[in-house]
C-alpha cells in the first residue's frame, strides 16, 4: 500500500527537482510549471497582487481564464485578486478604450503600430507605482498579449522595464490538415484526425478547445480542416453543420476555418455534367455554395485548392488554366471577403521537362492575372519537402501575385514522428535565402511578408503534424515544430536559436545546464538528418509510396518522376542531376547572380551540389575528399551525430519527466537504427556504380543490399491509398 510519506516524498521530488508537472506532453509548451526561484516568484507576485481586467467577451474570458490558470500554476496562488478601481492595480489588461487616458496617450504611437492583432506589454509608472500593462486595439490582440506574457513568465524573463510591442508580420498564419473524412491522415504520424465527424456537431471534444488554445498561443489564425486531395462531401450540408460547430469553437481564439474544395464538386455533389470554370452553371453553383457556407459561417476563410496535380481534377480537364479556375472560385468568395488559396504544387507525367521546373514554367506567366483574393501557395522547394531543397524559384519571380509559403511540419521525408528533427532551422534557411530579385537581400521572408513587392495579402501555411496521440504530435520534440512554425508565421525573421530556447524553457526547464546542450542538439538535428538521408544535395531517394526509409534503387514506377533513380541519376560515371545549361537548365529559373554561382560546381554551396550537378565519383570536394568518399563520410557523420544525441539526452534525466525521458530515449534508438539503415542501404546501392570501397571511418554495412531491397512495410502510416 502506498503510504502518505511516499506520496509526500513524490510531491516534494516533483516540486523541487525542476521536473515539469506535465508528464505526458498533452499540455504542450504551456505546462505553466511552478517557478521555484523565490525572488522571481516574488517579483511576478508583485505584479499579480491586484489585476484590472475589464470586459467579458468570449475572447476576453478566455484570456482571463488563461491568465488565472497560468498565474495559479506558476506562482502557486490560490486565487487572483481582481480590482475594479483601475488606479490601484499592479497589472492592467485591457483594450485601448478600457485604459485611462494617460496610458492611452503615452502609448498612442504603439497603438498605431500594432494594428488589429498586435499587442503591447509594458511596465508603466502610475502614481509612482510600477504597473504591468497589457493592451491592444482588439480582443484578439489582448489574447495574444496574455499568451505572450505567460510565455515570457514560463521563460523566467525579467518583466522589469519590459516594453514589448509586437504584431504579426504575416496575415494568414495557417495550418493545413491533410485529414481525410474517414479520420485517416495523409502523411500523418500522430494518430488519427482530431475531427470526429460522427459526433459533431453536438459533441464538442475538449481536444478542439485545447487545439485552438495551442494555436492561438503562437498566433496561428487559420486552419484548413481537410486533405488537399479533397473529398467533395465536406461541402455538403451534412458536413457543413459540423464544420460550423468547429468554427464556433475556434472563433473566440481568432481562428478562421478554410476548407479544401474539390474542383469537380459541382459534378459530384451538384448534379452538373461539368466543372468547367467558364460554364455559367458551374460558376453559379460555386456562388451558391459560397453563399450557403457564409450563411452558416460568416467568418469562413475560403477555399484551399489542389488542382491538376497528382490526379486531382482541375480547370485543365476542360482546357482551361489555373487562372480560370482560381478566379472562378475567387469571384464566388469575394463578396464575403473570402480567399482562394491555389496550390502551385503541379507537375505532369505528360511534361518531359525536369519536374523541378514545371511549377515555375506554368505559374510565372500568370503573374498579375489572379484576382486580389487569390494567394498562390508554393512549397518551400521546387520538388517536395525534401530534407534539403534550394528555395522554390517562384519566390520573388511573381511580383504581382501574393505567394503563400507552404512548409511541411509533418515529417513525411524526415523520419516520420520517430526522428528528432528541429524544423524551424530548415524553415529559417528557406526564409533567409536571398532570391536576388530586387535589391540585395531580397529574401524569401520578404516575399512572403509582402514587403518586397508591396503585397497586402500574405500568408504562410504549415502541413500539420497533429493527431489524436496523447502528446498531439507523436514525438515529444515534434511539438517544437508546431510551435516553431507558429512563431515564424508570426515573425519570419526570428532565429531558430531563439525559437529552440523559448520552446525548451517553456516545455521542459529553464536550467542552463539543460538549455545549452539541448539548444545545440536541436539546431544541429536538422543537418544530421540531411547527413544520414540525403547528403550533398541528393533528394527524393525515399522508398515508394509511404516514403519510409531509403529506396534509391526504385526505378519501375509508371511515372518517371516518381522513381528515385530519376533524381540521383547514379551511373558508372558519377552521381547527381545536371540542372545547369548542359542539363535541364533549371538554374535558369533563378536570378542571374544565383545562376552564376550555382552553375559552377566550384562555387555552388556544397549542400546543393548534387541537386544541380552530375559529377564524377572522384570529383574533389572542398575538403579534398573525393565525391564518393565525401558522400560515405556524410552518411557516417549523420549516424555518429544521432549517437551523440543519445548521449546528450541520457544526461537530461534531471530536467524532464521520467515518462518523457524514456519515450525520447526509445525514439532516439529507433532513429539511430534507421540512420544506419539509410547509410548502409544507400552506400551499398551507390557502390554498385562507384565500384569503390568506403573510406576509413565508415562502418561496414550490417546487411546486404539484397536484404535492404527486400524489406516491406505494410505498417508504414500515412500512405496514399491510390499509390499502393
Ligand atoms: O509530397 C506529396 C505527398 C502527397 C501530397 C502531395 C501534395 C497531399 O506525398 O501525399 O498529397 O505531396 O502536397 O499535394
Amino acid at each position: 500500500m502506498i503510504q502518505l510519506k511516499h506520496v509526500l516524498v513524490l510531491v516534494f521530488l516533483c516540486v523541487f527537482s525542476g521536473i515539469s508537472q506535465s508528464t505526458n506532453g498533452y499540455e504542450l509548451w504551456m505546462p505553466y510549471s511552478n517557478i521555484e526561484d523565490s525572488s522571481l516568484t516574488k517579483k511576478y507576485r508583485d505584479y499579480s497582487k491586484s489585476i484590472y481586467f475589464p470586459g467579458s467577451t468570449e475572447t476576453l474570458m478566455i484570456a482571463k481564464n488563461e491568465l488565472h490558470t497560468g498565474l495559479r500554476k506558476m506562482l502557486g496562488l490560490a486565487s487572483i485578486p481582481t480590482n475594479s478601481n483601475r488606479l490601484e492595480n499592479t497589472m492592467i489588461i485591457g483594450t485601448k478604450e478600457n485604459l485611462n487616458s494617460d496610458i492611452q496617450q503615452s502609448l498612442s504611437k504603439a497603438y498605431v503600430e500594432i494594428g488589429n492583432e498586435g499587442f503591447i506589454i509594458k511596465t508603466v509608472s502610475i502614481k509612482s507605482k510600477t504597473v504591468l500593462v497589457v493592451t491592444a486595439n482588439t480582443d484578439i490582440g489582448i489574447l495574444y498579449g496574455v499568451y505572450r506574457l505567460l510565455n515570457l513568465m514560463q521563460q523566467h524573463k525579467n518583466l522589469h522595464n519590459i516594453n514589448a510591442v509586437d504584431t504579426p508580420k504575416i496575415k494568414l498564419r495557417m495550418l493545413n490538415h491533410w485529414d481525410n473524412l474517414d479520420r485517416t491522415v495523409e502523411r500523418g504520424y500522430a494518430g488519427f484526425s482530431l475531427w470526429n465527424w460522427q459526433k459533431l456537431p453536438e459533441f464538442i471534444d475538449q481536444r478542439y478547445i485545447d487545439y485552438a488554445r495551442a494555436n492561438a498561443s503562437v498566433g496561428i489564425n487559420a486552419v484548413s480542416l481537410t486533405n488537399v486531395n479533397a473529398n467533395a462531401l465536406i461541402l455538403t450540408p451534412m458536413y457543413l453543420e459540423k464544420v460550423e460547430a468547429l468554427a464556433r469553437v475556434f472563433r473566440p481564439y481568432g481562428i478562421k476555418i478554410y476548407l479544401t474544395a474539390r474542383f469537380s464538386a459541382p459534378i459530384e455533389i451538384g448534379n452538373l455534367e461539368t466543372a468547367d470554370p467558364l460554364d455559367p452553371k458551374v460558376q453559379q453553383w460555386w456562388v451558391h455554395k459560397a453563399d450557403e457556407i457564409y450563411k452558416l459561417i460568416p467568418d469562413f476563410g475560403g477555399f484551399l485548392v489542389k488542382a491538376n496535380s497528382e490526379g486531382q481534377p482541375g480547370p485543365q480537364n476542360y482546357g482551361r488554366n489555373h487562372v480560370d479556375g482560381a478566379n472562378m472560385l475567387a469571384k464566388a468568395l469575394l463578396p464575403h471577403k473570402g480567399n482562394v488559396i491555389w496550390r502551385a504544387f503541379v507537375y505532369s507525367e505528360h511534361d518531359a521537362d525536369d519536374r523541378a521546373k514545371q511549377a515555375y514554367s506554368e505559374f510565372v506567366p500568370y503573374d498579375g492575372k489572379f484576382m486580389e483574393n487569390v494567394l498562390v501557395q508554393t512549397k518551400n522547394g521546387a520538388i517536395d519537402f525534401q530534407p534539403r531543397e534550394p528555395f522554390h524559384p517562384m519566390f520573388g519571380a511573381m511580383p504581382k501575385t501574393p505567394l503563400m509559403m507552404e512548409f511541411q511540419i509533418t515529417q513525411e521525408y524526415l523520419g516520420f514522428s520517430t526522428h528528432l528533427v528541429f524544423l524551424p532551422k530548415l524553415f529559417e534557411e528557406v526564409l533567409d535565402a536571398d532570391t536576388f530579385r530586387k535589391e540585395e537581400n531580397s529574401t524569401v521572408a520578404k516575399v512572403i511578408d509582402g514587403s518586397l513587392h508591396n503585397q497586402k495579402l500574405t500568408g504562410m501555411a504549415g502541413v500539420a503534424n497533429i493527431g489524436t496521440d496523447l502528446n498531439w504530435t507523436g514525438h515529444p520534440f515534434a511539438q517544437a515544430n508546431w510551435y516553431g512554425f507558429g512563431r515564424l508565421a508570426w515573425d519570419p525573421y526570428l532565429s531558430s536559436e531563439t525559437i529552440a530556447d523559448e520552446w525548451l524553457r517553456m516545455t521542459f526547464s529553464n536550467d542552463e545546464s539543460f538549455l545549452e546542450p539541448m539548444t545545440r542538439m536541436l539546431i544541429k538535428s536538422r543537418e544530421t538528418v540531411v547527413n544520414y538521408m540525403n547528403p550533398l544535395g541528393l533528394h527524393h531517394i525515399f522508398d515508394t509510396g509511404h516514403h519510409y526509409g531509403p529506396g534509391p534503387w526504385v526505378s519501375e514506377l509508371s511515372r518517371p518522376e516518381w522513381n528515385p533513380t530519376y533524381y540521383h541519376k547514379a551511373d558508372s560515371q558519377g552521381i547527381g542531376f545536371d540542372r545547369t545549361p548542359s542539363g535541364s537548365n533549371a538554374t535558369e529559373q533563378y536570378a542571374k547572380p544565383l545562376q552564376e554561382l550555382w552553375n559552377d560546381p566550384q562555387t555552388i554551396p556544397e549542400e546543393y551540389l548534387l541537386w544541380f550537378h552530375h559529377l564524377p565519383w572522384d570529383y574533389k570536394l572542398k575538403n579534398g575528399a573525393t565525391l564518393w568518399d565525401g558522400i560515405a563520410l556524410k552518411y557516417q557523420q549523420g549516424v555518429d551525430e544521432v549517437a551523440g544525441m543519445i548521449t546528450t539526452w541520457s544526461i537530461m534525466k534531471p530536467f524532464v519527466s521520467k515518462e518523457q525521458h524514456e519515450e525520447v530515449t526509445m525514439l532516439l534508438e529507433i532513429q539511430l537504427k534507421e540512420a544506419k539503415w539509410w547509410r548502409d542501404a544507400c552506400l551499398l546501392y551507390f557502390q554498385t556504380f562507384s565500384k569503390k570501397d568506403v573510406p576509413d571511418g565508415v562502418s561496414k554495412p550490417l546487411y546486404s543490399l539484397e536484404y535492404y531491397k527486400s524489406l516491406k512495410f505494410p505498417f508504414a502510416p500515412g500512405i496514399r491509398p491510390q499509390w499502393d
